[in-house]
């Protein structure tokens, strides 16, 4: 088989994904990667960051024959719990049964899996390697060792998979200009860490039984919702959760500028988080040592260079993490890219065309609807109006499932194209809207008069296919 090798920069969820795929289609795989070799430095020790995977990454991870591994260490996550600033909470179920769950996973572990699974299909892995120069004309890459030798070496068809501050999309924005625009959201983020309850408390260690390992209800992803603002909260296997507080980074209080160390702080979570504050034993440490994480949208007019250079996942469309859909939508980009790359392996120029002809409106529209989310989560979901739509939404999905089914169910537990539910989002949405004017009230509704009326103004939903 004489394909054009392919060399991979970066080795993060979706390159080390792709590079699976690549090799099981019989490409020789080079992954240069810039931070040592996870699996014998180490995440270890380091703090738990864990990340929502959905049907669509979930997809991918079939397809490499991964799921089950990954699975097995997630913890399955049936709705948000909405926690108000009464200290009650009441569980938002995303789907309609334990069918239609998301899963949190410990973003360590699966790169490491990922890197095992590559290594496994034959891939060559290059660690404490980053790209600092590209010549697209001599097919040359310059890297540096972490000590910051440096060599050069030759490519094949090479593709960026280096994140959201791409080395790659760099070296090629300076070649040729992508149109590259970069829209801050203005909020930053910080994490935090509500360890296990046995932990939390050693006299729950005493009582014994798994069940008390959680400080909240496990099976969640918890929302703590306060219009401008909100924290979140993912649970980690060893019965941890990680907590991320989302808020304007400057501007009138509170911002991250108002509340630069944990004694500020503090103070607001007594006021705002109560409860929550009470399971963060090490807020201090924590708020006073974690960044403040920025967070943006990337937009390119071009996500390749000819046939000689690409771009994926995060390096050619990073998005906000409001839908947690950015390694979700990067690993729908792996599947796509090994499909076009095997059926055409020795046309670049056309595979990387036809890739980012497929790709981008989607990856348009997850940018959209993950900024609407932010709203919807940290505003909507306490909002009498939002929850009338819901209610009356999913009336009709019971009712007429070929007809309606919610937004978010469209995107997380489908593979329908993000386009798609961005724009049946919007129709239904303005359907539902109609209802609810001329009868505010759920109860009141001619249930038939909504069916009939979603039958003859939208087409059946496109083919479902669920996991
Ligand atoms: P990355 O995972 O960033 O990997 C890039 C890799 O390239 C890294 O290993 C990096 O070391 C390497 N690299 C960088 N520069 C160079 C260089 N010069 N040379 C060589 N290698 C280089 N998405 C979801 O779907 N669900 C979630 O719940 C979710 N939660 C998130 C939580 C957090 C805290 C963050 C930050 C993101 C979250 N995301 C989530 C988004 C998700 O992490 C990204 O979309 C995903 O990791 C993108 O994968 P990637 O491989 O493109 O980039
Ligand atoms: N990313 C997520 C959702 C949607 C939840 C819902 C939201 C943290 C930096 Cl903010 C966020 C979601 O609509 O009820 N699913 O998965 C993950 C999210 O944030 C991740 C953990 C995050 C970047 C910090």
């Amino acid at each position: 088989m004489a394909q054009q090798p392919i060399t991979l920069i970066g080795g993060g969820l979706v390159g080390a994904l792709l590079a699976v795929q690549l090799a099981r289609h019989g490409f020789a795989v080079e992954v240069y990667e810039k931070r040592p070799d996870p699996r014998r430095a180490g995440f270890l020790g380091g703090r738990s960051i864990n990340l929502a995977l959905a049907e669509r990454g979930l997809q991918a991870l079939r397809m490499a024959g991964l799921a089950d591994e990954v699975l097995q260490r997630a913890v399955m996550m049936r709705g948000r719990m909405v926690h108000d600033r009464d200290g009650n909470s009441a569980l938002q179920r995303y789907g309609v049964d334990d069918s239609e769950v998301i899963w949190s996973v410990s973003r360590g572990a699966l790169n490491m899996l990922l890197l095992d699974a590559a290594e496994a299909a034959g891939v060559r892995l290059h660690f404490g390697q980053s790209l600092v120069a590209a010549d697209f004309d001599a097919q040359h890459i310059r890297l540096a060792d972490t000590d910051g030798n440096e060599r050069e070496v030759s490519t094949g068809l090479l593709i960026g998979a280096d994140g959201a501050g791409s080395a790659l999309r760099a070296a090629m924005n300076a070649h040729a200009p992508l149109g590259e625009r970069v829209e801050a959201l203005g909020h930053g983020y910080k994490e935090l860490e509500i360890p296990s309850a046995s932990e939390l408390s050693p006299a729950l260690r005493q009582l014994g039984g798994g069940r008390d390992q959680f400080a909240l209800e496990p099976h969640a992803l918890h929302i703590w919702p306060r219009g401008g603002y909100m924290c979140i909260a993912l649970p980690n296997t060893e019965g941890s959760f990680t907590v991320t507080l989302f808020l304007p980074a400057s501007g009138a209080a509170p911002s991250f500028a108002t509340l630069p160390d944990s004694t500020a702080a503090a103070a607001f979570f007594s006021e705002q988080f109560p409860g929550l504050l009470s399971l963060l034993p090490r807020f201090a440490e924590d708020y006073d040592h974690n960044p403040v994480g920025t967070l943006s949208t990337l937009y390119l007019d071009r996500w390749h260079l000819d046939g000689r250079a690409l771009l994926v996942g995060d390096a050619a469309h990073a998005i906000v993490p409001f839908h947690g859909q950015g390694m979700n939508c990067g690993f729908e980009d792996t599947v796509v890219l090994a499909d076009l790359l095997a059926a055409t392996p020795g046309d670049g120029a056309a595979v990387f065309a036809e890739f980012q002809r497929q790709r981008q409106p989607n990856a348009d529209a997850i940018a959209q609807m993950a900024l609407e989310n932010y709203i919807e989560m940290r505003d909507s979901v306490a909002d009498p109006h939002y929850l009338a739509k819901r209610e009356l939404g999913a009336l009709l999905a019971q009712r007429l499932p070929s007809h309606y089914m919610a937004r978010y169910r469209l995107v997380t537990f489908t593979h329908v194209p993000y386009a798609y539910a961005l724009e049946r989002g919007r129709a239904q949405d303005g359907l539902l809207e109609q209802l609810l004017r001329d009868v505010p009230r759920v109860a009141d509704i001619d249930l038939d008069a909504a069916v009939r009326l979603f039958q003859s103004s939208l087409p059946p939903l496109a083919a479902l296919r669920h996991g």
